[in-house]
């Protein structure tokens, strides 16, 4: 058995070199991307069993995401391969001042937009785990994908399994509105959530004074006991402040503020996941917020969405820094 479970998609990442344009490129770096599989990526960094759950083509690009995956330290053993669909893939370019950095998704009726309930024997999945964790992304992929998620968080729910939940809304994925009524429904059966005050606001309309006051419009709305976020100030287009901010049980819990060069911060809020989910395990949310913020600070500077990091490094940028309490 593994100790955390993930369900999503992940992407071959195709990125021009050099901070080309996409229009002008000749040559594209691979990468692979996917948040929940990113997310299992950085627990296996930690030294945790992770399992990544999702559906491939059954082709040589589907076998390059496994292989990635596996080469990350993440069991593919619970992937089902198909031959009705396509690997998702993601364009990426640079950015650089004044110029922002961007994306354009081909992912359409991808093997893992097609899956539906059913697919997956969740109960024998999650026999023997210790934490299941998805992100919005999962269920923006399609109406059957959507139903999977709330049929492995209704399964979850039923094992006893904890669960945490990341919005992580893209919208050029769906709509706010689909969002906030998906998300709505999901977020009953969740534990922790993940979520950024943008996010917060665009989906469900909520705002307040501070993280505090809208981390417990969550708590009493929707029922989940935790909720966690990012803060980030991006003073210039490579230089990021980073850290957490979290709320549980009346506390209040901010991790400082890393000053991080941005290499590249896709999969920085995955990596903050992992490290909350880390400390989740041991039954210790300030662990989580620190290891989440020295997780997600490191991503910023590794090429590539998976957190390619060890336990020594993150720990290092660790040492020195305390934690507020409020
Ligand atoms: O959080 C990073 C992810 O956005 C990236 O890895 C790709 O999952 C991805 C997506 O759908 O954008």
């Amino acid at each position: 058995p593994h100790d955390v479970i993930t369900f999503g998609e992940a992407m071959i990442r195709l990125a021009p070199p050099h901070f080309q344009r996409l229009e002008q490129a000749r040559s594209l770096d691979v990468e692979i991307g996917g948040a929940e599989l990113n997310t299992a990526a950085g627990l296996a960094r930690l030294g945790r069993s992770a399992a990544w759950v999702s559906r491939l083509p059954d082709n040589p690009l589907g076998k390059l995401v496994a292989n990635r995956a596996r080469e990350a330290g993440v069991s593919d053993e619970h992937v089902v391969y198909t031959d009705d669909s396509r690997c998702g893939l993601y364009f990426l370019e640079f950015g650089a001042a004044p110029r922002a950095s961007g994306i354009v998704y081909d992912r359409r009726d991808s093997a893992a937009a097609r899956v539906s309930p059913g697919v997956f024997d969740w109960p024998a999945i999650f026999r023997g785990a210790r934490w299941f964790h998805v992100t919005g992304i999962t269920a923006a992929l399609s109406p059957g994908a959507a139903d999977t998620v709330r049929e492995a968080l209704a399964a979850a729910h039923e094992a006893g399994l904890p669960t945490s939940i990341d919005l992580n809304y893209r919208s050029k994925l769906w709509s706010k509105e689909d969002a906030g009524r998906v998300m709505g429904d999901l977020l009953k059966y969740c534990r922790v959530l993940v979520a950024s005050e943008g996010d917060a606001d665009q989906l469900f309309g909520i705002t307040g004074t501070d993280f505090a006051d809208v981390a417990r419009q969550f708590i009493d709305r929707f029922g989940v006991r935790a909720v966690v976020g990012v803060k980030r100030e991006t003073p210039l287009v490579w230089r990021n402040r980073f850290g957490a901010v979290g709320y549980t049980e009346g506390r209040f819990v901010e991790s400082p503020w890393y000053e991080v060069e941005i290499v590249d911060r896709l999969g920085a809020g995955d990596a903050l996941a992992s490290g909350l989910i880390h400390g989740l395990l041991d039954g210790d949310f300030e662990k989580g917020i620190t290891y989440g913020a020295a997780m997600g600070a490191l991503k910023h500077t590794i090429p590539g969405d998976i957190p390619w990091m060890t336990k020594e490094e993150i720990e290092a940028v660790l040492a020195g820094h305390g934690l507020r309490i409020r």
